[in-house]
């Protein structure tokens, strides 16, 4: 069975921390991107430590090496327990968010494709696959691949083997917990909870429609 990640994409602080606290019994852990971390501010992993849960860092990171690392630093120590680094920006920039990650005894995720319609432009082509590789050797614990497109996410389990594998893009995006689930270790869900009249209630039936589901 998948876990069940929150994506807290809400920039209002008090509603966020409202709607973690209510989604708490229901859910895996909660991702944390730059919408809710640009307006709360990073201590905002303290408070939302407070639910019990993993907390991840999406800030897709992106850059050399050592700014890789300064940044994976700063999100560790600010409480996270997981960062989403990008792939395309080479093995050595991965590595670096993977030695950050060692260091604070947290994870690293890699963007192997993107959930969007505009993730098949330059994801294709095979690129999705060498990242997925790449964060293989690596050593990064998964990989971040899209719950829009269930085909692909196959193809890259061919590649990552038994690291794990989040999937966003179920719900709003018009992904569907009944044909990704089989296929991922976290399914990963923002709006269709978080902006649904009764977040809690939301989030109990995701849990209950990847229940059903074998993995
Ligand atoms: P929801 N996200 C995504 N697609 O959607 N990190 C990706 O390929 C990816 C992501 C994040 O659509 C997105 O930023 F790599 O409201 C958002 O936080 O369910 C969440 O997953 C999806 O949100």
């Amino acid at each position: 069975m998948p876990d069940l990640i929150l994506a807290l994409d809400v920039t209002e602080k008090k509603k966020a921390l409202a709607i973690a606290e209510a989604c708490a019994p229901h859910i895996d852990a909660i991702k944390v991107g730059y919408p809710l971390a640009l307006a709360a501010g990073l201590s905002i992993a303290g408070d939302l430590k407070k639910t019990g849960l993993p907390l991840i860092a999406d800030f897709k990171v992106a850059d050399i090496p050592n700014t890789n690392q300064l940044i994976c630093d700063q999100v560790f120590l600010a409480g996270f327990s997981a960062i989403i680094c990008q792939g395309f920006c080479g093995m050595d920039s991965v590595k670096a968010c993977v030695a950050s990650a060692r260091t604070h005894h947290g994870e690293c995720y890699v963007v192997a494709e993107m959930s969007h319609p505009g993730g098949k432009e330059f994801f294709s082509g095979g690129i999705a696959e060498q990242i997925a590789a790449n964060a293989v050797i690596a050593g990064a614990d998964g990989i971040i691949a899209p719950a829009t497109r269930p085909d692909r996410v196959a193809v890259l389990r061919g590649f990552v083997g038994d690291k794990k594998i989040l999937s966003p893009g179920v719900g709003t995006q018009g992904g569907s917990v009944d044909s990704i689930a089989e296929l991922v270790d976290g399914i990963i869900v923002g709006r269709s909870i978080y902006d649904a009249p009764d977040p809690a209630a939301a989030a109990q039936s995701y849990a209950a429609a990847r229940r059903r589901q074998k993995r």
